[in-house]
């Protein structure tokens, strides 16, 4: 068997009819990249449900890495998380009605989690092939930031979290983690390159 790759990307939320992250994760299920299989799949945007999911997720499938994806419609391109947070502030309710505000998405954990992930890397292969891509420092503080935490706390040798621009469609979405993935099997060490910030 070959090692395995776990993608996964998350449902509509929010009133809107599609969510490219989660239409990416059903396309990329079943491919081979660098000798292992992807296997994509689709999380509940649902606070009390989602790091369950992804919990079960990684237990039945064991991947070397694992990389979430998400929407952030008013991003433009490719955002490479650097840190999850240990905190929950619901703008809007998510698709089971919950709203939670200012609640630590474990009690128990640390107040943040950087990826481990070579996100410089990553984001410098995608750009290479002409694709928009940054590494960002704030995954926010809604369904993607908590499923990003609970991540960081599986066992995975290597797992972080991929924010999508409102640009990007299913097929492009694909299209850039085929090449984060590739990137992210292919370096040991991240960039040494700032891609830090001011603002
Ligand atoms: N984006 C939301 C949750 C699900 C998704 O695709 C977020 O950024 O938290």
């Amino acid at each position: 068997m070959r090692p395995t790759l776990l993608v996964t990307g998350f449902e509509p939320f929010g009133g809107d009819a599609a969510n490219p992250s989660g239409d990416a994760a059903r396309l990329l299920d079943g491919e081979t990249l660098g000798g292992h299989t992807v296997r994509g799949a689709v999380l509940p945007c649902v606070f009390a449900e989602a790091p369950a999911r992804l919990r079960s997720l990684v237990q039945a499938h064991q991947p070397a890495v694992l990389l979430c994806l998400g929407l952030a419609a008013s991003r433009r391109g490719f955002h490479f998380e650097r840190v999850a947070i240990n905190l929950i502030d619901a703008r809007i309710a998510d698709n089971a009605g919950a709203q939670p505000v200012d609640v630590p998405v474990d009690p128990a954990g640390p107040a943040a989690a950087f990826t481990t992930l070579p996100v410089k890397a990553m984001a410098a292969a995608l750009r290479a092939q002409g694709l928009p891509a940054e590494v960002s420092y704030t995954a926010g503080t809604y369904v993607c930031n908590q499923v990003f935490h609970a991540a960081m706390a599986l066992p995975v040798p290597r797992a972080g979290f991929l924010h999508l621009g409102g640009d990007l469609d299913a097929a492009a979405v694909a299209a850039g983690v085929r090449v984060a993935l590739v990137a992210a099997l292919a370096c040991a060490e991240d960039l040494a390159a700032s891609a830090g910030r001011i603002d």
